[in-house]
């Protein structure tokens, strides 16, 4: 077994209940929060690290931690080694992540921050937003309360809240004493996979299901072209959507020709 991927194992009789992701650009508290999660020092914070997982007990339940390589900040396109990072990271979480941390520090979040993330969310498919919680690290920098930060805040995060359907968590790791903060964070986190059904994230059936329904997308337009052409009609289909999971929104123009 290769050990920097394991930090510390659970002992056999305990399987993990919940699986936790932490992902998110690089130096923004991602390892402070593993840490504060679990409720010891177990990752390391001097920067820099690759993808590691732990495993250990925190308020009652048996958490696998997986603590993800840092993202960096290209808005245009991820390196290869930054995918084989994130690959990597997901595989240490088989057989898949019940929930994402996508961590984000209180600060200003830019458009190019986030540019940056869509980019890396995208390899993860549209599907992963079921599962993704933001975590606020830097909680102590917080003056007024979280509702009045992200209400002041601009339109990139308010994107980033609405792909998370609102579901977030404020940290403050230099309190990683106070459980509470954490207890909520793993209710949270619980009361989404019971939202998901129990599901976990599976990169592979998220494929799998985004190349179905743009099967069946093509088909149907394919039918509904077939169709109006019969009557003199064209079908002009919307290519600016976003991935493959809706079907009702692809825009029809219909050109009558005479
Ligand atoms: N004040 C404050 N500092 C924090 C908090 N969380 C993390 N930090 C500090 O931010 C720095 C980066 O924290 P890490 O947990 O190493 O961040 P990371 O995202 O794992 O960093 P890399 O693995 O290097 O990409 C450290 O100096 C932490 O002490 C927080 O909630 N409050
Ligand atoms: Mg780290």
């Amino acid at each position: 077994m290769d050990n920097r991927n394991v930090l510390n194992n659970a002992p056999n009789d305990i399987t993990p209940d919940l699986r936790l992701l932490i992902v998110g650009q690089k130096r923004t508290g991602r390892s402070s929060a593993a840490n504060t999660i679990l409720g010891k020092e177990v990752f390391n914070t001097w920067g820099g690290a690759e993808s590691a997982v732990a495993h250990g007990e925190s308020e009652g339940r048996h958490l696998m931690v997986v603590d993800a390589c840092g993202w960096g900040s290209d808005e245009n396109l991820v390196p290869k080694q930054e995918k084989l990072e994130l690959f990597n990271a997901l595989s240490l979480c088989e057989p898949g992540p019940h929930v994402l941390l996508l961590v984000i520090p209180l600060l200003h979040f830019s458009h190019s921050e986030r540019a940056a993330l869509k980019k890396r969310m995208e390899i993860l498919t549209e599907g992963v937003w079921r599962h993704t919680m933001i975590v606020f690290t830097l909680g102590d920098r917080l003056r007024d309360s979280i509702q009045d930060y992200i209400q002041a805040s601009g339109t990139d995060l308010q994107w980033l809240m609405e792909k998370c359907r609102y579901r977030y968590h404020v940290l403050n790791n230099k309190t990683s004493q106070d459980r509470k903060q954490v207890c909520s964070l793993l209710d949270r986190a619980e009361d989404m996979l019971m939202e998901n059904g129990g599901w976990h994230f599976s990169l592979h059936m998220y494929c799998r299901m985004e190349e179905e329904w743009n099967r069946r997308e093509r088909e149907m337009r394919e039918r509904i072209l077939e169709r109006q052409t019969g009557r003199g009609l064209a079908v002009v289909p919307n290519h600016s959507r976003q991935g493959g999971l809706h079907v009702n929104d692809t825009l029809l123009k219909l050109v009558s020709h005479g």
